[in-house]
């Protein structure tokens, strides 16, 4: 363990740092934020009404558009001259949220960077392959100074260029690979089509994130790049990549969220009601120590459970995988969807891999679902079907096709009660991650 003390703490000795520091950060922000002391006002909420961390529900929540309100400098608590880095968020859609540190924050950042990466599997003296965005993105920077810290030597790829990856990875012998779970396929693939061998690349972990992924793609990259693979987790406004991170031992059991820093709940998506353990519903976090753009209650969007391991080797609460956003949830003829959903039924077929998109149209009233999927590599050789692209002909002509495609557009009706249409696709033809998130649905509704 990185921080062992912190990471094995008491939880009642958790509890008490975390009310401390609420009741700290509580003050800060309504003595420095007018957007803070304005709403707290309005919601008549004193700021000592917060006596420990049981008060948190008590406080109201931040939400992404708040942060578009005050855009660029609006949440800060200390002069701009203070400041040390300024991210962005990777939002695609209208003005981006921008995120401050001062120097204290950066140094937690990287704290927690370090914290993530030893529960990951990694060591002092490892080398690390850096393939997430350098830029605005928190992730290449983000996990750059975590490994430095950690005592790690950092190669600072960035995303892209795949075929200059795959040699970096053969020269320097890294074991550590840091990107999206997409992009990782995308360089087992590669290695694959290129016939270079395990043997000759070093990895042994990859920490793996910034999009949602599944259990398939786990067995699928831990396959193809002979490494244990575990989840980071992180998003800009509350740190960026480190918020939470699995054990590369306890993997599949959640990942450990470092609630010393940022304190977790998680609510009803329509009431905002705090749930209980287990229960499935929005993420939100306050931040306990960030010094120049704290949040309180930031509404993450993010859907998943909390819940803690005593079986686990350190003492703080862990997450689920998510699910999906809320804001991405579809809804469907009346029927709310997210596309993990398609994604679990889909590896459940071993003849099919895991890289899919749904496509939304709508003609009248009517919302149509057209599931793109491609067959797994083994599946199309076993097929015979040499290099041939498949289309409604190809698959027509071939009966075992035909056959899949029935069966998955079945399974999807029985498990999620909407009818889909299915079309299969050959190896590497839906677009692959570049480094960056891969979009797995694609709404021509609007
Ligand atoms: O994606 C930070 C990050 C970088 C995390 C590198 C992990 C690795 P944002 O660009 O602000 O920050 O996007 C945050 O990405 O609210 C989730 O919806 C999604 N996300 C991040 N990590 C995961 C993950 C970075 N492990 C948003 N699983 C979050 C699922 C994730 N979704």
């Amino acid at each position: 363990m990185f921080n062992k003390t912190i990471e094995t703490l008491e939880l009642d000795k958790l509890r008490k740092l975390q009310s401390e520091r609420l009741l700290s950060v509580v003050n800060t922000v309504y003595n420095k934020v007018p957007f803070y002391k304005n709403l707290f006002d309005k919601k008549g909420i004193k700021v000592s009404d917060i006596k420990s961390i049981n008060d948190i529900h008590k406080l109201p929540f931040t939400k992404k558009e708040d942060l578009r309100d005050q855009y660029p400098f609006g949440f800060l608590t200390v002069p701009e001259s203070k400041l040390a880095r300024i991210h962005c968020s990777s939002g695609t859609t209208g003005k981006p949220t921008v995120v401050a540190y001062t120097e204290k924050d950066l140094q937690l950042f990287s704290e927690v960077v370090a914290r993530s990466l030893t529960a990951a599997g990694a060591k002092p003296g490892m080398k690390i392959h850096n393939a997430y965005g350098y830029g605005l993105f928190t992730g290449g920077i983000g996990i750059h100074y975590g490994a430095e810290k950690l005592g790690m030597t950092v190669i600072p790829v960035s995303g892209g260029m795949t075929e200059r990856q795959i040699n970096l990875l053969r020269d320097f012998k890294s074991e550590v690979l840091c990107c999206t779970p997409s992009y990782a396929l995308t360089i087992a693939h590669e290695l694959k089509k290129r016939n270079i061998p395990l043997s000759e690349i070093n990895l042994k972990y990859a920490v793996l994130g910034a999009e949602p992924w599944t259990e398939a793609i786990r067995t699928e990259v831990e396959k193809g790049l002979g490494v244990t693979a575990t989840n980071i987790f992180g998003l800009s406004e509350i740190i960026g990549p480190g918020v939470s991170q699995e054990a590369y031992n306890e993997k599949g059991t959640g990942s450990y969220i470092w609630e010393d820093h940022f304190f977790p709940e998680v609510v009803d998506k329509n009431t905002g009601e705090p749930l209980p353990y287990g229960e499935e519903g929005v993420l939100v976090f306050t931040t306990l120590t960030k010094e120049a753009m704290p949040f309180i209650r930031y509404w993450t969007n993010d859907i998943c459970s909390i819940n803690y391991d005593k079986q686990g080797s350190r003492t703080h609460i862990k997450m689920s995988p998510i699910k999906g956003r809320a804001d991405e949830m579809l809804i469907i003829r009346g029927v709310n969807l997210f596309h993990t959903q398609v994604e679990e039924l889909i590896n459940d077929f071993s003849e099919l891999a895991p890289n899919y998109q749904l496509i939304i149209t709508r003609k009248g009233s009517m919302d149509n679902v057209e599931v793109k999927v491609e067959v797994s590599e083994n599946y199309y050789k076993e097929q015979r079907l040499n290099g041939d692209l498949l289309n409604t002909e190809t698959i027509q002509n071939n009966e075992n096709l035909t056959v899949l495609t029935k069966k998955l557009e079945k399974k999807i009706k029985n498990n999620i009660g909407i009818t889909m249409r299915v079309k299969l696709q050959s190896c590497h033809q839906i677009p692959k991650s570049e480094g960056g998130k891969l979009s797995r649905i694609v709404d021509l509704r609007k």
